[in-house]
């Protein structure tokens, strides 16, 4: 899989070099470029930025550097079929990222990212764009970053770890939260007794049966306390009785997100 990223802070996407996602890079599993915008600029002082048609606050990202650099990452191609790269753009007004896109992304060849800055890019260069890419704009939530870059980050690690061959191993993949709409279970290593703490009786009790029921409830528990969106849409077909009694469980008084 190639990743293109442009940005006006390459530096920011050095963390790709580490841990699992540096190893599948150099297994060539991942084939990653980083892109300066400012290579893109043709003035003196290599300016990205200008004022607001319109006035407001702050500054946008003017658009022929940003054209100039996808043409170049386009050019790149084709890659593994791909004539282009679907382009990824972080922003705040996007379509929330969630497990079921890092899988769709996953499945693609060539992947882009645009990251902006300042208040964004101009909006042209995402009209112009679409005239000869697929682009999809992603919001990694309801909060505002500074730019883009971070988001990248965490959308190509969410990826990345879905190709075959990245994670040690792959029963890690299956067993994982938001694969069925529940959250995890909580874990426990050893020792047993920790500043009095102990390890719930069950899961030392060597019962399998018993060690998964109590799993499924706590995983029913903790989404109806503290993601009560996804209890909502959780498919009634797919709970026994045992499952309702964890949910209303978890919504019992005293057992809030926050600690009372
Ligand atoms: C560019 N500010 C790109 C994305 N979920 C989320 N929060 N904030 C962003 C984001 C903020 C940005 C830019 C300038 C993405």
């Amino acid at each position: 899989m190639r990743l293109d990223v442009v940005t006006i802070f390459p530096a920011y996407l050095e963390p790709l070099g580490l841990s699992l996602i540096g190893r599948a890079i150099q297994q060539g599993l991942l084939d990653v470029h980083v892109h300066d915008l400012r290579n893109f600029t043709d003035d003196r002082h290599r300016s990205v930025d200008d004022t607001p048609y319109g006035g407001g606050a702050g500054m946008v990202m003017r658009p022929e550097p940003w054209g100039a650099a996808l043409e170049a990452v386009c050019a790149a191609g084709p890659v593994a079929g791909a004539a282009v790269p679907l382009l990824v753009v972080p922003s705040p007004a996007g379509v929330p990222f969630t497990q079921r896109i890092a899988g769709d992304l996953v499945a693609r060849p060539w992947l882009a990212f645009a990251c902006g800055r300042y208040e964004g890019i101009d909006e042209r260069v995402l009209t112009e764009a679409r005239r000869q890419l697929p682009v999809l704009e992603l919001s990694l939530g309801d909060f505002v970053l500074n730019g883009g870059e971070v988001a990248v980050l965490a959308v190509v690690e969410a990826v990345a770890r879905l190709l075959p061959g990245v994670l040690g191993n792959a029963g890690s993949l299956v067993e994982e939260s938001h694969e069925d709409g529940l959250l995890e279970y909580p874990v426990y290593t050893k020792p047993p007794s920790w500043r009095g703490h102990d390890v719930p009786e069950v899961l030392l009790s060597g019962h399998h049966e018993r060690v998964a029921r109590w799993r499924r409830d706590q995983r029913l528990r903790r989404t109806a306390r503290v993601r009560p969106d996804l209890a909502a849409v959780l498919d009634p077909s797919t709970l026994d009785d045992a499952d309702r009694a964890a949910l209303t469980d978890g919504l019992s008084p005293g057992t809030g997100p926050v600690a009372d």
